[in-house]
Formats: structure tokens, sequence, C-alpha cells
């Protein structure tokens, strides 16, 4: 077996300390693998098995045997197999990668690992949602965990956040309450990972401070296409700190090198049944075929002086720096190129810890980290079992380790020699501290005076600018999605108090979504009660560009993924020469057709089938191209699934091409020709057609046939 049966008391891998970090941490990963090609089955205890078919009985139609060690030891190691699973975020993917800074970033922070654009630091990213159990779809309506953690060589660094840049709740006391909310109700365990339900909305309806959020989550950020095609935030305010211990506030950004695009609601629910796995499956084929993410880091910087210059709190987390004030500063790229060798070893044991930080990065008062920066820990001794869930491979730092911890269970390291206690004169006192100006932590030295209380700043007082602002910088089509998802959720609330209440919340925010959002419930618009002199005296006054997903979008349809329908009779070559035009393009194109093999085309050339009509729905795909030949058209026709396919693709807003002797198909679906997205071969010429669907593609969705469905307003 490749596995290194004595752990190393010294640092690992001490022999690889030319190599890079990042050839290190695999280095490291790859000591721990089993891989079982060309072994002998054997027991945990090494033993080899003659017979892993029959249990030991007595006679071939007798009892089982309680002698028999090795069904034992089978059945009682499959019996253990299920850890409880993250009490938030149990759903999600994850990869490897590496992070790379742009320039020196020592003016603000001493972290070793924000300093050389040459090196290259090793990074595990898991992203995930948040409601629902492990195996609840991807696609539902909810934020999504955006943790990374970096294997620096002063230690983990994990920065773990959301792709929404602020939180419910304000108060880390609260948190149970919000996810107790959220959760399937206790009583019968409904509905799985979906806010629209009673106590979701009777908690937030009582507590306007989770309104700026909820008004993100019921947006199109609830439902990306990808998590690859998402931003990430720390939402909470951290610190920077140089050498010379100067301290800069500091708020975190991911933006991905895609862009940020989103599912449609009807789109979201569909995937849930057709393919549960979407996100995660896209984020593996994606690393698996070189597609590899990227995304940028950002932050936004304010110096220590300046924390109280805005009208809202920075140790506020339901509170974003809107990007007009302070401007994010790009400082280095994220680039995720392996997938993990195993889900349970990596992506399951992996435990982030908003508290593990390098020198050079500290933390603010946000009462709500404060609170984060407890639970993390503590969540890992259940989920992991125990206080040595650092030692697990995935958890542990790359770089020279040692202390004075001992025991507890599934202890790995074998450590040697009498002491592990400080100050001892037996091994001359080490393992020892580092001063601060040779790397050892300090914290910032941040002056405190104050009483001891239970009471929330009044600067945490607002609860609506912010949510109008994120209304107001939203796009047409947005805002449609914004009050279609409340509309959906709160027809589904049972109780008729819980929405009248929240259409109260809803008015603070802005009338024309309160408004809309009675009507669909059948009640009366609200009038705004509470808060409207910040609403419009404050930010919430403005729009800030940066908050619509639709804003800044690279014009790319890398990685998209588009959908050739044919059948026998294809009219090969219009085919061929649209999927080269797409792929150089960076675009993924696959046959779909009502059989696997071979499609027999127009003048007997053939044409192999990548997946039939009903193993790949329409909602799996960024657009769809109608392959032409009269009688490839017509058994499309004729078939109930391409039809379907069609309808779904145009009531998505998505891109189609259509052969030139297609009509008679995109008819029987429904299809406008001369609807925005429909691109019809033959009106220009062929790299014309080529160009005008790649553009339709870039464009991501085609909003005006969407907006149409449902009415926004009476
Ligand atoms: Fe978490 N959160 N959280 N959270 N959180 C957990 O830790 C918690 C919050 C976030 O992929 C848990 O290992 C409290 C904000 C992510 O493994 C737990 C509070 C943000 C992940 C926990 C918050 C997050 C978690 C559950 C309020 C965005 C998944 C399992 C004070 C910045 C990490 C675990 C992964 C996971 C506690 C609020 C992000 C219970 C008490 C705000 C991405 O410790």
């Amino acid at each position: 077996m490749a596995r290194k049966n004595q752990p190393n008391p010294k640092p690992r891998n001490v022999k690889l300390a030319n190599s890079t970090n990042e050839t290190k941490k695999i280095a490291s990963l790859a000591d721990d693998r089993v891989d079982a090609a060309n072994q002998s089955l054997r027991t945990n205890q090494g033993l080899r098995v003659g017979d892993d078919q029959n249990s030991l009985r007595a006679g071939s139609r007798g009892p089982g045997l309680l002698e028999d060690f090795i069904l034992r030891e089978k059945i009682t190691h499959f019996d253990h197999e299920r850890i409880p699973e993250r009490v938030v975020h149990a759903r999600g993917a994850a990869a490897h990668g590496y992070f790379q800074v742009y320039k020196p970033m020592a003016k603000y922070t001493k972290a070793h690992f924000l300093q050389n654009p040459a090196a290259r630091t090793p990074v595990f990213a898991r992203f995930s949602t948040v409601a629902g159990s492990r195996g609840s779809a991807d696609t539902v309506r909810d934020a999504r965990g955006f943790a990374v953690k970096f294997f620096t060589e002063e230690g983990n660094y994990d920065l773990v956040g959301n792709n929404i840049p602020v939180f419910f709740i304000q108060d880390a006391i609260k948190f149970p309450d919000f996810v107790h909310a959220v959760k399937p109700e206790p009583h019968n365990e409904m509905p799985q990972a979906a806010s629209a339900h009673d106590t979701f909305w009777d908690f937030v309806s009582l507590v306007p401070e989770t309104t700026h959020m909820v008004m993100w989550v019921m947006s199109d950020r609830g439902i990306p296409r990808s998590v690859r095609m998402m931003e990430g935030f720390g939402v909470n305010t951290f610190r920077l700190v140089n050498a010379k211990g100067v301290s800069h506030f500091v708020k975190f950004h991911w933006k991905p090198l895609l862009g940020k695009h989103s599912l449609v609601w009807d789109e979201a629910q569909k995937i849930g049944g057709k393919d549960p796995d979407f996100n995660r499956r896209d984020l593996w084929e994606a690393i698996d075929s070189g597609a590899y993410p990227e995304f940028e880091l950002g932050v936004q910087l304010v110096a220590e002086g300046d924390e109280r210059k805005f009208d809202f709190d920075i140790l506020d987390a339901t509170k974003l720096i809107p990007e007009e004030l302070v401007p994010v500063q790009l400082i280095g790229k994220m680039v995720l190129n392996r997938n993990p060798d195993n889900f349970f070893a990596e992506t399951e044991q992996v435990a982030f810890h908003p508290g593990h930080v390098v020198p050079g990065i500290d933390f603010s008062n946000d009462p709500l980290l404060q609170g984060r920066l407890f639970s993390y820990t503590d969540t890992q001794l259940t989920r992991l079992g125990g206080p040595n869930f650092h030692e697990i491979p995935i958890n542990r730092a790359i770089c020279p380790f040692a202390n004075n911890q001992r025991d507890g269970m599934h202890r790995h390291i074998i450590n040697p020699g009498r002491t592990s206690y400080e100050p001892n004169s037996l091994e001359a006192g080490w393992p020892k501290e580092t001063h601060p100006e040779d790397g050892g932590f300090a914290s910032y030295p941040e002056p405190m005076s104050g009483q001891k209380i239970r009471t929330r700043s009044e600067t945490f007082g607002d609860h609506f600018s912010q949510a109008t602002l994120f209304w107001n910088s939203q796009s047409q089509p947005e805002k449609e999605h914004i009050v279609s998802a409340f509309q959906f959720e709160l027809a589904k609330v049972e109780t008729p108090a819980i929405r009248v209440r929240m259409l109260g919340n809803l008015a603070n925010v802005h009338r024309d979504l309160a408004t809309a959002v009675a009507f669909a419930l059948g009640l009366p618009a609200p009038a705004t009660t509470e808060n409207k002199k910040n609403a419009t005296a404050k930010a919430g006054g403005k729009a800030s560009a940066a908050l619509s997903l639709l804003s800044s979008n690279p014009v790319t349809i890398a990685t998209r993924k588009v959908a050739m329908l044919a059948a026998d009779g294809v009219d090969v070559a219009l085919v061929q020469k649209t999927k080269k035009a797409l792929q150089a393009e960076g675009a993924e194109a696959k046959i779909l057709a009502p059989h696997l093999g071979s499609l027999t085309g127009e003048a007997n050339k053939a044409l192999p089938v990548d997946f039939t009509i009903v193993t790949m729905p329409s909602v799996v795909f960024d657009a769809v191209f109608v392959a032409g030949g009269r009688r490839s058209i017509a058994t499309l026709a004729a078939s109930g699934d391409a039809i379907e396919f069609l309808r779904d693709a145009y009531k998505h807003g998505k891109a189609i091409a259509c052969a030139a002797d297609g009509a008679e198909l995109l008819k029987a679906a429904g299809v406008d020709p001369s609807a925005p997205g429909v691109v019809i071969a033959g009106k220009t010429p062929a790299t014309a057609f080529e160009r005008d669907f790649i553009s339709a593609i870039a464009q991501h969705r085609h909003w005006t046939r969407i907006a149409k469905n449902p009415p926004m307003v009476p």
C-alpha cells in the first residue's frame, strides 16, 4: 500500500522544501492516498481476505457464526459510514486550485501569501447551498456558500464567504433562531431546502433587519447558473494589518471571470427534478474538461480613521459598502484546476473557520463575526468526532507544525519525547513562541473601553435603506424576477397574517415592489410605515451598478452548453459547421437525438449521437440549435420530447438557432421565429448565421420573452 503508516512527527514534506507550496500540498495529500490498483483485498488489520462473497456459517444452509471477524469488521465499518452533516451548508461541492497575488500588498498587510506574484498558494474551495440537507437539490432558491482554504506557508487561512454580500441578522445570538426558521418545519420535516414556508417568513417578517438579505435571496442571486458564474463575498468586515501595525478595514470579494449569471425560476425548479446535481456536475465537468474556473480576489479598504464616515455601520453585516463609495481593488486570482479524489475525504471532511487567519489578517468587532469565531471549531467537534480534525489530510497545514496539545479522539500524530507543556527544560523549551516581528501572530491592539452590556448600537438601526438601494439598482427584468419570487414564496405561506406583515416590510423598501406582491396575494397595497425618511434620504435613494447581475459581464460563450437537436435524415454538414464555430468560441455542443448510436444523415453521412433527448432536457443547456434535414425535422416535429425541449428553451429566454427548413418544428413548439434571440439560417450568409447565434448565446437570456410571464403588476 502507498500509505505511510508511521505519521511523521517532523514537519511533513521537508524534503520538498525547494518545490512550490502547491506541489507540497499535492504531495501531502498524495501521502494519504490509497490506490487500490494491483492491491490484494485486506482487512483493516492487513490480513489478506480469502473469500469476500460468503459469510462464515455452520454448514452451507446453517446459521452465521459470531466468530466471523471479517464479516463483523466489514459490517461494523459500514454501519458507521455516516457522520453528522453540516448544520448549515450541508450540500456542497469543492475543488482544488491555487491563488496568486497580482502585486505585493505589503502596504496593507504582512500576510506572506499576499506578497509574491510568482508564488502559487494551494487552495481548496467549497461551494454550497445553506438550508438543504446533504442530498438536496442544487438549484433551490438559497444563498450559496463560497468558502476558500488557502494553504499558506504561515498556516491555513480560510475566507468563509457567501455569494451574497450581506447577512440576514446582525448578531450571532439570533443565528440558531434564523436557521431553525428556514430549515424544514420541526413537526413534519417539510419543505426540504426551501424558504417558501411559514416559519421562514414568520421570522423574517418579525425581524426587519433581514429585509436587505431577503431582497438578495429573492433576486436572481438565489439561483445561480453555475458556481463558476457567481460572485463571492467575505460579508463580515475584517482587518488587514501591515508590518508597521497599521490597520485597514477590509471587505473581501470574489469576481468570476465568466461573469455573473443566473437561472430562471421555472428552470431552476425543473432542474431540481431532472438533474439535482446540476451545479455540482457543472463544476466537476468544467474542471475535468480543462475549463478551469477563475475568480479574482478583490478588496475594499477603509482606513482605520474612516470607520465612521458612512451612513451605515461597517460592523453591521446586513450592510455592504457600495462600490461607488469604496472601489473594489482586484489583488489576485484563484484558479480551480483539480477535482477532489474522494468526496467524503475532502469535500465532506474539510473544516473551514473564519478564525483561521494568518499574521496580517485580523477581525473587526462585527457581532456576527464574533459569534462565528466561536461556532466553527465547536461544530467540527460533533461533525468530525473530536478535536483532532486538523489532522485529517484535507485540513492539514503545509507549514511545519508542533504544539503541546495532545491525545483526543482519532489522534494521528505520534509525538515523541517526554514534554507536552511549556515552560519545559527537558526539551530545551521546544516548541517555542515566535516574536510577532518574526512571524508570530499578535492581535491588532485595538483600544477598548465601554460598559458590559447587551445592546445593539444605534448605528445598526436602519434596516431598509440598503434594501431600497438594492431594488433601485436592478434592471427591469431583475426587478420582475424579485417580484415573482416574493409572489411565489408568500403565496406558499399558509398564515395570512404573515403575508400581511411581510408586505409591511416590503412597503418600506419600495412602493412598486409591495404593490406588485400584494396584487398576487390578493391583498391591498400597504402604506409605507417606517423609515421612509431613511429610504429616500440615505443610500436608498440612489443606485449602485455593481449590485445588478446584468452589469459589466464579459461577452463570451466560453463553457456554455449548446444542444443540437437532430434525428435520422439530418443535414450533417450544417451541424458540423455550426458545432465547429461554437467550439472555436469555447462552447460545448452536444448532439441530442431520439436514439443513441449514430444518425444517418442526408447523403448517407453519419452523425454520432451524444445523448437521447429525454435524458438531457432543455433546462441543462444554455442554447439550442435545431438541425435541418426534411426527415429529421418531420421526426422531431412529431416528438413530444423535442417540442417540450424547444418550448422550455423559448420560455426560459435562451438563444435558439434553426436551420432554414426547420419552420415546421418551431411552429409545433410555439417558437416565434422573429422573437429576440431566435436565429434562422438561410436568411443571411452562413457566417452571419453563426455569428448571430454566438452573439445571441453571449447575451445569456432574451429577457423580453420571459418578462411577459407572469405579469408584474395589475
Ligand atoms: Fe456559517 N457556519 N455561520 N456563515 N458558514 C457554518 O460551520 C455560523 C455565516 C458559511 O463549506 C458551520 O463547518 C454562525 C455568514 C459557509 O464547509 C457553522 C453564523 C457566512 C459555511 C456556522 C454564521 C457564513 C458555513 C456549519 C452567524 C458568510 C460552509 C458547518 C453568527 C460570510 C463552509 C461548519 C463549508 C458553515 C456557523 C453566519 C458562511 C455552524 C454561528 C455570515 C460558506 O459553524
